[in-house]
């Protein structure tokens, strides 16, 4: 650091608090599962920019998924489910994801027969959350002001039984050409209790659901643009 400029410095500052990683499920009271509980976890922080790797499942190569948890946290069938994103694997509320790293967040379900240990599904994801730029504010930024922490709600007429939960945000801050964009995503083991019979519609594969042309994986985020097309399909409500 002996010859570094203040740029460089500024910039290093940036790629240290650059990435992110799923850390935390809470329950509808807002009571955490645990830290790193009922996720499969890598232990880099670094993203997905192959929208065809086999890794757009769950994470996984390059990174390597070791902090892989295979308890399954319990969650009734329209309640609410907390996800709480950090830098690293141990950062707080304060060092969620860069503020460069704009972008939507999307997350996703999959019907399994066993969560705990299964190899995630590439097939059968409905999206039960999705949002992207509104009023000039990207998801990203609503996510940093609440410290890492988005709340959805499982859909209240899906079977029980256990289910993947796939988080996952798009930073766009390098989208302008293909491959950019930085995709980060984990997965979390869940047991959906009470629930109904309807089938979730409009499933899509990971990989498969995302391609390099959708207008919301290649992006330029520094032209003034004031609206987002999130890629992927409509919400599934039931
Ligand atoms: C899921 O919840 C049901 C209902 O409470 C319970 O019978 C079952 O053992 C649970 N399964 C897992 C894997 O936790
Ligand atoms: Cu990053």
């Amino acid at each position: 650091m002996k010859y570094a400029t203040i740029g460089s410095l500024v910039a290093a500052a940036a790629a240290v608090s650059g990435h992110t990683i799923l850390n935390e499920l809470y329950n509808s009271a807002g009571t955490s599962f645990g830290l790193h509980n009922c996720l499969r976890l890598p232990s880099y922080d670094g993203p997905i920019t192959d929208v065809t790797s086999s890794s757009m499942t769950c994470n996984g190569s390059p990174n390597t998924l070791d902090t892989v948890s295979t308890n399954v946290c319990s969650i009734a069938a329209g309640s609410k489910i907390t996800l709480r994103w950090g830098h690293t694997l141990t950062s707080g509320s304060n060092d969620v994801i860069d503020a460069s790293h704009k972008g939507p967040i999307m997350v996703y379900m999959a019907k399994v027969s066993n969560a705990a240990t299964g190899t995630p599904p590439t097939s059968g994801w409905f999206k039960i959350y999705h949002a992207g730029l509104s009023n000039g504010k990207w998801a990203v930024d609503t996510l940093i002001a609440n410290g890492g922490k988005l709340t959805v709600t499982i859909p209240s007429c899906i079977p029980a039984g256990q289910y993947l939960i796939r988080g996952e945000i798009i930073a766009l801050h390098a989208a302008s050409s293909y491959p950019g964009a930085q995709l980060y995503m984990e997965c979390g083991n869940l047991n959906v209790t009470g629930g109904g019979s309807k089938t979730p519609t409009n499933t899509v594969s990971f990989p498969g659901a995302y391609k390099s042309t959708d207008p919301g994986i290649t992006y330029n985020l520094y032209n003034g643009q004031t609206t987002y097309t999130i890629p992927g399909p409509s919400v599934f409500t039931c």
